[in-house]
């Protein structure tokens, strides 16, 4: 007898779409086919897909900026809104500031996880002081540990890292197998626009993104590709926004770095134009890099289509609009004092399957596979992002054709507005399961604070390090 039998629905997963019925047992996928036999509890999918729920591998939960302002959700609020946007997986940021012990900042953000997320989770470790023992025990024995994820910035004053302490963090994830992922912008040219502006009295949001030109974003990925090729280390490019962007991963993966790379739904559905309002209302919509082009989303879908860029994530960083988030500098805070970010967990899924399903683009299996086999696979989320026996039954029920119009305050989190507001998708998550348990069913959530589990990562393909460069070897 199993304990779920999910009936007459289509299964679609990152390589084919079938007509099956699919068994549960224990939290795992036993069976899918027909014929499946007796279940305690059988749900009728007839008219949904079936899908692996979500994998957001991008999202900053419970987490203190860089300049030291906490994001709005906790694990439990922010856990709740991906359950309602059909996200079952979550890979959030143990986010160490310059004096802090890696191995402590861990440790707090898996506590904070352990008490309040409703589903599983695993860590990005944010690396911004490489002194002491950080680098030399923390961080072999945290991968050890299956945290086999690390982030750096190039930019940002208090958690940047300088390129010499880069490459002693490739060095360091070399040796035990991880991947190192980056928030790449030159911090310099930065700097000097924000200066400028600000000098000149440009200090609306609306000039925030003339603040991060794209020469940043072009600078830094190309110089962390050159440091992936030089030590061998593979990397992973968060959020690229640009067309030189996607050209710089293309052309670097084509001469055998080991680069993958994510954008977000924000530079796919999002131009930098909708900035250009007067006051404070574009901080709603401010982050980095910031919204584009359309051109710039050309070049985004073409590096989805073709394989260039890997995964479509959220980058969910939800900051209120008041003095407890955007606005801890004031209400006329000039934009560089101002949070960046905007929440994006609850949206993800209904976004993309509108864009690439009912849009036209790419189709339902490769939305499986941006938003969920990918990200499970790159980040070594062994028993994630898959419909195959043996797999955890992290599992979703689609409505392809619930019509949905996002309101101004209609999300799960803890933000208080939704970046999408005025905005019509076709498609809808109905019934979410996680680990074999209905954790959402008709708008409802169903989970308990806690349940959710850490998720230790395994050594993924995307993760083997490269040869070296000749010119790193010191055997000469
Ligand atoms: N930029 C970041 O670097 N992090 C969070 C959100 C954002 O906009
Ligand atoms: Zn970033
Ligand atoms: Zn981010």
């Amino acid at each position: 007898m199993h304990d779920v039998l999910i009936e007459g629905g289509l299964i679609v997963t990152a390589q084919q779409s079938v007509q099956a019925d699919l068994a549960i047992g224990n939290g795992s996928i036993v069976a899918v086919g027909s014929n499946l036999g007796p279940a305690k509890r059988s749900i009728d999918a007839r008219g949904r897909l079936v899908m692996p729920g979500g994998v957001d591998t991008h999202c900053h939960v419970e987490q203190i900026s860089g300049a030291g302002i906490l994001n709005a959700d906790t694990f439990e609020t922010a856990t709740r809104s991906a359950l309602h946007g059909g996200t079952t997986s979550i890979v959030s940021f143990a986010a160490q500031h310059p004096g802090q012990r890696l191995r402590d900042v861990v440790g707090a953000y898996a506590d904070l996880a352990g008490k309040g997320a409703l589903i599983d989770h695993a860590f990005h470790m944010i690396v911004s002081d490489v002194s002491g023992d950080n680098l030399s025990r923390d961080l072999p024995d945290l991968m050890e540990d299956g945290h086999r994820s690390i982030k750096i910035f190039t930019t940002y004053e208090k958690v940047r890292l300088a390129d010499e302490a880069i490459l002693d963090v490739l060095w360091a994830a070399r040796a035990s197998g991880a991947l190192v992922c980056f928030h790449a912008e030159n911090d310099g040219l930065i700097r000097w626009m924000t200066r400028r502006l600000l000098e000149s009295g440009r200090v609306e949001p609306r000039f925030h993104p003339l603040s991060h030109p794209r020469a940043a974003e072009i600078e830094a990925l190309g110089r962390m590709c050159v440091f992936s090729e030089f030590t061998g280390q593979p990397i992973m490019l968060f959020h690229v926004s640009t067309r030189e962007g996607v050209e710089i991963v293309r052309a670097a993966r084509s001469r055998g770095v080991r680069v993958v790379a994510e954008t977000c739904p924000h530079y796919l559905f999002m131009t930098g134009d909708q900035l250009n309002v007067g006051g404070q209302e574009a901080a709603k919509l401010m982050c980095s890099p910031p919204q584009r082009r359309s051109d710039d989303q050309d070049a985004l879908w073409d590096g989805l289509a073709d394989g260039t860029l890997q995964i479509v994530s959220s980058d969910h960083a939800p900051y209120r609009l008041d003095a407890s988030g955007k606005f801890a500098h004031g209400p006329d805070a000039p934009f560089h004092r101002i949070a960046n970010g905007m929440p994006g967990l609850e949206l993800r899924l209904p976004l993309m399957f509108d864009a690439m399903v009912h849009g036209g683009r790419l189709g339902a299996e490769k939305f499986v596979e941006v938003t969920s086999t990918a990200p499970a696979e790159i980040f070594g989320l062994a028993n994630k992002g898959r419909i195959e026996v043996g797999a955890d039954a992290d599992i979703v029920l689609w409505d392809p054709e619930r019509t949905v119009t996002f309101g101004e305050n209609d999300l799960h989190d803890a933000t208080g507005y939704n970046p999408f507001a005025g905005r019509t998708v076709r498609g809808w998550p109905e019934t979410v399961l996680s680990r074999g348990e209905v954790v959402l069913s008709g708008g409802q959530c169903l989970a308990r604070p806690g349940r959710g589990r850490r998720m230790a990562m395994s050594t993924s393909s995307a993760m083997q390090a490269a040869e070296m460069a000749e010119a790193c070897r010191l055997d000469h």
